[in-house]
C-alpha cells in the first residue's frame, strides 16, 4: 500500500495552513513524536525541508534560514530533552525579532507529571524566547478540529505581527500509524489585516449583516461611517439592547431570531458578517450562520464566536468602515425586508400573561429619552431585548462576566457620571438582594430608577425550556434558589427602600403596574431615587417566555397544515426534509 500523508488530523491541519500562509521551509530534528508532522510535510513537494541531529544547531540554522530569505522557518523537534536545546537559537530569534514557528511534539499531555518516559512539561516558556506559546491537541471530535484550526493559524499568523519573532506551538500526537492518506481536505485558513498592510482583502457580494456584540458609545463619526458603508453595500445591523449603535441600519434582533419559522428564513442565511463589540447576552443570535466573518476590532485577536472567521482587521473600527465605504450609498433592500418580518413578528404578539416580558412590552418603549438603562442578568436582558427602547435611550448590560452580584452598582456609578440623566435598573430578585448594599451607599444620586421583578426566585431555570424546568418543583430548593429574602413579602423591600429615602411603588397585577409606571417614568429628574418591586408568578414568566419565543411556530404549524391538505403525509414529510428539519 502506498504510504502518504498522516490521518492524524492536527497534522494535517498544521500542513494545511503552514502552505496557505506560504511557509515552505522546515527544519527537522529526528524522533517519533514528530512523525505524524513530518512524513505528512516530507511528502507534499511543497516544503523545503532540511534536516539536524542536534535542536541547538537547528535554531541557529533557523535563524539564519529566516534572516536570510526573509521567510518563516519551521523547527520540528520529538520529544525527551529535545526541546530544551531550541533555547539558545530561540532567545537569539527573539531579540532579533526572526519569524521562527517551533514545533515541538508532545504525547498526550494529560500524561504530565505521571512519569510517562520521554514527556516533559512545556506549559511555561521563557518571556523571550517566543513572543506566544500555544498547544494543539489530538483530534478527537468537530470541537477538537475547530480548536486546532484556529491555534495553528494563530501561532503562524503571530509570527509576523507586530514585528514578529519566533512562537511556540506545542503539537500533541496520538502517534497514529496510518500514513494511506492521499488527499487533505483543506483547513480553514484565517488572515489578519493591520492598518498599515496594502492587500486588503475585496468585499465579497452577497448579504451583508454587521453584528455588534456588546459595544462602548459609538461616536456620530463611527455611527456614519456604518450607515455609509450599510448604504453602499445593502447591510444592516444586528443589535440587542447592548450594542449601542443607532443609525439608521439597526435592526433589533432578538424576537425574530428566537422563532422557530425563521430557520427557513434567508435573513439568517447572512454571507458576510462583519462582527464588531464584544461578548453579547444575546443568545438567539447563535442561529445566524454566516458563510464567512470579518472580526474588526483593534485588539486583532482571533475570537470565532461564529466558527466561520476567515479575517480579523487590527484596526479602528472607523478605519475599517471608512475604508469599505468610499462611495456612499442609499441602498437597503435587506433592510426593508428584515423590516417587514419582524413587523409581521411583532404584530402576531399574543397578550402575556403578567410578567418581566409583559412588563418590558408596556414600559420599553415609554422610557424617557435620554435616559440609561441597565439590565439584569439573564431573564430580564432577554426580555427587554425583545421590546425596542425609544431613540436617545441607551442601555446596557454586565455581559463581560455576566454576574447578577453588581447590576445596581454599575448603575450607581453611571448614574454618578451624569447626575442629570435618569438611569434605570431592571432586574430580578436573586440580583436585587445581592447587591442592595449598594442602595445604602451615601453617594447613592436621585437620578437612579430601580424596577425590581420579585417572583421570588431566580426564575431562569423554571423557564419552560431551561434545564432546570425538568426537576419541576424540586429546581427551587437549589437550582432556582426559591425561599430566600422573605419569600415575596410585601413590607421587606419596602421598609428598606423607603427607610433609605426612596419613592417605593409595587405592583401584582396589571392594573396597578400601569397606575404606577406614569409616576415611574417622570421625564424629569424627581427628588428622590424610586424603587418599584413588581411582584410576579414564575410560572407566568415562563409563559411568557414561551409565547414569544414561538410567534412564527404557529405559523409554521398553519403552514404545515396547508401543505398537508395540498399534498398529504408524504409531502410535508418531504418539504421536512429538504429544509432539515
Ligand atoms: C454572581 C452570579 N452568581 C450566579 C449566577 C447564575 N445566575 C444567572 S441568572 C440567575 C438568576 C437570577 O435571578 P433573578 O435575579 O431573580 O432573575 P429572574 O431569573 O428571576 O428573572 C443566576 C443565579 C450569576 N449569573 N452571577
Ligand atoms: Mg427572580
Amino acid at each position: 500500500m502506498e504510504l502518504k500523508y498522516s490521518a492524524e488530523r492536527a497534522a494535517q491541519i498544521l500542513v494545511s495552513l503552514l502552505k496557505q500562509h506560504n511557509i515552505k521551509k522546515v527544519v527537522a530534528s529526528p524522533g517519533t513524536t514528530n512523525m505524524t508532522f513530518l512524513v505528512t510535510a516530507m511528502h507534499d513537494p511543497w516544503f523545503e525541508i532540511y534536516s539536524s541531529v542536534d535542536e541547538r544547531s537547528a535554531a541557529y540554522i533557523a535563524c539564519g534560514l529566516a534572516e536570510e530569505s526573509h521567510e518563516p522557518v519551521v523547527l520540528s523537534c520529538t520529544g525527551a530533552t529535545a526541546s530544551r536545546n531550541y533555547m539558545p537559537g530561540l532567545t537569539e530569534a527573539y531579540y532579533r525579532q526572526l519569524p521562527i514557528l517551533a514545533v515541538t511534539a508532545s504525547q498526550n499531555y494529560d500524561k504530565v507529571g505521571h512519569l510517562s518516559p520521554q514527556l516533559i512539561d512545556r506549559s511555561t516558556v521563557p518571556n523571550d524566547v517566543a513572543r506566544r506559546s500555544f498547544a494543539a491537541k489530538v483530534i478527537k471530535d468537530a470541537d477538537d478540529e475547530w480548536a486546532d484550526e484556529i491555534i495553528i493559524n494563530n501561532a503562524i499568523l503571530e509570527l509576523k505581527r507586530h514585528g514578529g519573532g519566533p512562537v511556540h506551538l506545542n503539537f500533541q500526537t496520538g502517534y497514529c500509524k496510518d500514513y494511506s492518506v492521499m488527499d487533505i481536505k483543506p483547513a480553514r485558513k484565517i488572515e489578519r489585516v493591520a492598518l498599515a498592510d496594502s492587500n486588503w482583502p475585496e468585499l465579497p457580494s452577497g448579504r451583508i449583516g454587521i453584528f455588534v456584540g456588546s459595544h462602548t458609545r459609538m461616536s456620530d463619526e463611527l455611527t456614519e461611517a456604518i450607515d455609509r458603508f450599510c448604504g453602499e453595500h445593502d447591510a444592516l445591523v444586528f443589535c440587542d439592547h447592548t450594542s449601542n449603535y443607532y443609525g439608521k441600519y439597526r435592526v433589533a434582533m432578538s424576537l425574530p431570531f428566537e422563532q422557530q419559522l425563521h430557520r427557513l428564513s434567508p435573513l439568517k442565511n447572512i454571507d458576510l458578517v462583519i462582527h464588531i463589540g464584544g461578548v453579547s447576552g444575546d443568545y438567539p443570535s447563535a442561529t445566524l450562520r454566516p458563510k464567512a466573518v470579518w472580526r474588526v476590532n483593534e485588539d486583532g485577536e482571533i475570537r470565532d464566536l461564529f466558527r466561520t472567521l476567515k479575517v480579523v482587521f487590527e484596526m479602528p473600527e472607523l478605519k475599517f468602515f471608512t475604508h469599505y465605504a468610499s462611495l456612499g450609498g442609499d441602498r437597503h433592500s435587506l433592510l426593508d425586508e428584515y423590516k417587514a418580518d419582524y413587523d409581521l413578528t411583532v404584530s402576531q404578539i399574543p397578550e402575556l400573561p403578567f410578567s418581566n416580558a409583559w412588563i418590558a412590552q408596556h414600559t420599553a418603549s415609554h422610557i424617557p429619552a435620554n435616559s440609561i438603562v441597565h439590565l439584569g442578568i439573564l431573564n430580564s436582558l432577554r426580555v427587554w431585548n425583545y421590546f425596542p427602547f425609544p431613540e436617545g435611550v441607551r442601555s446596557n448590560c454586565n455581559v463581560g462576566g455576566f454576574g447578577i452580584d453588581g447590576i445596581m452598582s454599575t448603575l450607581f456609578g453611571a448614574a454618578l457620571a451624569d447626575k442629570n440623566k435618569l438611569c434605570f435598573a431592571i432586574l430580578g430578585d436573586l440580583a436585587f438582594f445581592y447587591d442592595m448594599n449598594s442602595l445604602g451607599n451615601r453617594h447613592l444620586p436621585r437620578n437612579m430608577r430601580i424596577l425590581m421583578i420579585n417572583n421570588g426566585r431566580g426564575a431562569e431555570f423554571r423557564l419552560y425550556n431551561h434545564l432546570g424546568s425538568m426537576f419541576g418543583e424540586e429546581s427551587d430548593n437549589y437550582i432556582a434558589a426559591a425561599g430566600h429574602f422573605g419569600r415575596k413579602s410585601p413590607d421587606l423591600v419596602r421598609h428598606y427602600a423607603e427607610d433609605l429615602g426612596f419613592e417605593y411603588f409595587t405592583a401584582s397585577g396589571k392594573d396597578e403596574y400601569l397606575s404606577n409606571l406614569n409616576r415611574f417614568l417622570t421625564p424629569e429628574l424627581t427628588d428622590r431615587p424610586m424603587l418599584f418591586e413588581v411582584f410576579t408568578e414564575s410560572e407566568n414568566e415562563s409563559n411568557a417566555n414561551e409565547m414569544l419565543q414561538s410567534i412564527r411556530k404557529n405559523v409554521a404549524g398553519k403552514a404545515s397544515q396547508l401543505i398537508r391538505e395540498v399534498m398529504g403525509d408524504k409531502g410535508v414529510a418531504t418539504i421536512k426534509k429538504i429544509l432539515g428539519k
